[in-house]
């Protein structure tokens, strides 16, 4: 039997669309399986790419590969990611529009990669004269240097993101096919840092032996002179330099600070503690206000300042929480300096392609505020999808003069209201227990939202839930039903996390640095502690709906990352692991969406173009309009009237099995074709 396997029964399909049992999740993922096991990891899904990490090196990235696929039709060669940032580009050349790339999936999925990718085939792929290219060096040149300070390793990934990224690559039309990057990590001010992932423990970082720094994405002495060169192309001056390297360096030693105990259960900190001592001589600050700083909390009353002393467990999440502030803030500061070195200020008539690569949805054993925020922020983005998806379709079938009918879906609205509602959603709930004095505590929260939410069908807790479901639960957790799935989250932490009122001091000990960097950082005149900060969770709130309102105005592509194994290993694909991304990345939602209505559509022009061999009115030559020929061309190949419409630039095919019977005949006909002209060429 093995002889009679075709070569679609081996690789699979290329696109999910022409799947027979497309309901199927069973048969999505065998088509995975079977392409991932060829090293084919991309499927498309219409124009949504899935990718599949491969955990391994493939020759396909290289110039050949790049070429191959520049300017050439999307369906026409194996999906790749190159195709799709060349249909990206090519629309939005033809439309002059805006357009922007999601990038999603969990944590080592391939996120960053596929970005770089896409970074590269515009760099690579689009013709320069020498001005540009010293543009293009840099815009290649910035990634490494953003990489090595916004990236660390963690048990999910060895280099994983620690910073949401939204940049726009900007084209210029004056000078045809210029790109460079205008923002990265949300360059415009406040957007990265609040994307930041909130109350996130540093990444591991580690300190080479002397006051040297070392990130660990540096791995060795030949990355660390590429970084040097490469701050240095990007014009860093050698002061800028060595205060960034002062600040990473420091950040790394107040990572190690240690606390003691003292005789009242207080947290302490030895007068000669080494770590503190380099930390204040790096940053330049006086050695008893950072001493001061890390140990108490200043509270204002009326003119006095009163400072009460930190439990051990409060130092340290203070500590935490200013490293991660000075290490987030500087990582901006680069963005905005790399900006500034690529941003053509006289060119005029720009569009923009935007790149977002998000950290994906996330459960743990024990979920806290982080992972509440993170779900939130994917939540908001699946009903960006959703309704980007379903408006685009319906906007089309318009815009061709055809009848469609809407396809019932899952509308995650409801999950994103229930959390962000005005006075009754849990943002809003959670931010007037933060208000409440003295007597708010995680638990009031909890009893608040059983009161206000209790009676939804996608919040749980202990004590609202049915006897099955209270085993699975703790008094102390809330559980949401995701779009993407369940998620319990454990109350502890949340009022304190999102208060982040441990960390106020930490930013006024900071406006008394000498560094440069971290003076700019931490201006003086920000809102001081005087008045009350927003909260946590709704300066997250603001920079999504900001995100949000910018992606709304932008024509969206979607590259869909899946993870085949926790073991970071080439070659094994985990059933249960894929099956469950493939369920919250909304991937058979979006096929049924695909099919529902017409499958497939394509210009006349391309239609007539690729099958016109199949009919002897239109080979080799067809005299008529586009439209007319493909008229002919389906009536020659028996279309039924139901199964296609005639829109007014495009045919609709609304099953795919229409279109694969077409394609396959297509592919037999070359095949004779290309025989007979060999067979030709022989006897010549
Ligand atoms: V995180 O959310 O930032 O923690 P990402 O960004 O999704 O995560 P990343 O792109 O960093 O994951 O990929 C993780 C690792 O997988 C990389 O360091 C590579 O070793 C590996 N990888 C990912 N994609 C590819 C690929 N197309 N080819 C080869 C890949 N290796
Ligand atoms: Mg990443």
């Amino acid at each position: 039997m093995e002889a009679s396997l075709t070569a679609r029964d081996r690789v699979g399909i290329q696109d999910f669309v022409l799947l027979d049992a497309y309901t199927s999740e069973s048969a999505f993922l065998d088509n995975l399986r079977k392409r991932f096991h060829e090293n084919l990891i991309y499927t498309y899904i219409g124009t949504l790419l899935v990718s599949m990490n491969p955990y391994k090196e493939l020759e396909i990235y290289s110039k050949k590969q790049m070429d191959t696929y520049m300017g050439v039709n999307f369906f026409e060669l194996p999906p790749h990611i190159y195709a799709l940032a060349d249909n990206v580009f090519r629309t939005m050349q033809s439309e002059f529009n805006n357009h922007f790339i999601l990038i999603s999936g969990e944590s080592g999925a391939g996120k960053t990669e596929a970005s770089k990718k896409i970074l590269q085939f515009y760099a690579v792929s689009c013709p320069s004269t020498k001005l540009l290219n010293n543009v293009r060096d840099r815009l290649l040149l910035s990634n490494p240097v953003l990489e090595a300070f916004g990236n660390g390793k963690t048990l999910k990934n060895d280099n994983s993101s620690r910073f949401g990224k939204y940049m726009d690559i900007q084209f210029d039309h004056q000078v045809e096919k210029l790109p460079h990057l205008l923002s990265a990590g949300g360059g415009r001010r406040g957007r990265s840092a609040p994307l930041a992932r909130p109350g996130e423990k540093l990444p591991a970082l580690q300190i080479l032996s002397g006051n040297c720094a070392k990130v660990s994405s540096i791995n060795d002495k030949s990355d660390w002179k590429m970084l040097r060169k490469a701050l240095s192309v990007i014009e860093f001056s050698e002061s800028d330099i060595e205060h960034l390297f002062g600040i990473i360096a420091s950040v790394l030693h107040l990572g190690n600070i240690k606390f003691g105990v003292d005789v009242r259960g207080y947290a302490s900190l030895n007068n000669n503690n080494k770590e503190m001592h380099w930390v204040s001589k790096l940053l330049g600050i006086p050695m008893q206000v950072l001493q001061q700083g890390l140990t108490h909390r200043k509270i204002e009353a009326k003119a006095d300042e009163v400072f009460t002393p930190f439990s051990e467990e409060h130092a340290i999440y203070a500590r935490d929480a200013l490293a991660k502030a000075i290490y987030g803030r500087t990582f901006n500061w680069l963005v905005n300096k790399i900006n500034e070195s690529l941003v053509n200020k006289d060119s005029s008539r720009k569009t923009v392609i935007g790149l977002l690569d998000i950290y994906g949805f996330e459960v743990f054993s024990v979920n806290s505020f982080e992972q509440f925020c993170i779900n939130y922020c994917n939540e908001k983005l699946q009903q960006l999808f959703i309704e980007l998806t379903l408006k685009s379709e319906q906007e089309e079938y318009e815009m061709e003069g055809i009848e469609w009918e809407p396809v019932p879906y899952f509308n995650n609205k409801i999950i994103c209201d229930l959390v962000e509602e005005k006075h009754r959603g849990i943002i809003s709930l959670l931010d007037e227990e933060c208000l409440l004095p003295g007597e708010a505590s995680d638990l009031t929260f909890l009893e608040k939202m059983e009161e206000k939410i209790g009676g939804h069908h996608h919040f749980v807790t202990h004590k609202l839930a049915d006897q099955k479901t209270r085993k699975t639960l703790q008094r102390g957790d809330f559980r949401l039903l995701h779009y993407a799935g369940e998620v319990t989250y454990c109350v502890v932490g949340f009022l304190d996390k999102n208060n982040d009122l441990l960390y106020q001091n930490g930013k006024e000990v900071m406006r008394q640095s000498k560094n440069a960097i971290i003076q700019h950082c931490f201006p003086s005149t920000e809102p001081d502690s005087k008045k009350r900060p927003e909260t946590v969770v709704t300066q997250f709130k603001t920079s999504l709906v900001g995100l949000a309102e910018i992606l709304m105005s932008k024509q969206p592509w979607y590259v869909r990352c899946i993870k085949p194994n926790e073991a970071k290993q080439p070659g094994r694909f985990d059933d249960v692991l894929v099956r469950h991304q493939v369920k919250y990345l909304g991937l058979m939602e979006h096929l049924r969406v695909r099919r529902a209505g017409f499958a497939y559509r394509r210009k006349y022009e391309i239609f007539l173009q690729r099958y016109k061999p199949l009919c002897p009115d239109t080979w080799p030559n067809w005299k008529g309009t586009a439209a007319e020929g493909v008229q002919r061309l389906i009536k020659h190949l028996g279309y039924k009237p139901h199964e296609y419409k005639l829109g007014r630039t495009k045919i609709f095919i609304r099953h795919p099995r229409t279109l694969f019977a077409t394609e396959e005949a297509f592919q037999v006909c070359k095949h004779k074709l290309a025989t007979r002209i060999q067979a030709n060429y022989k006897g010549y």
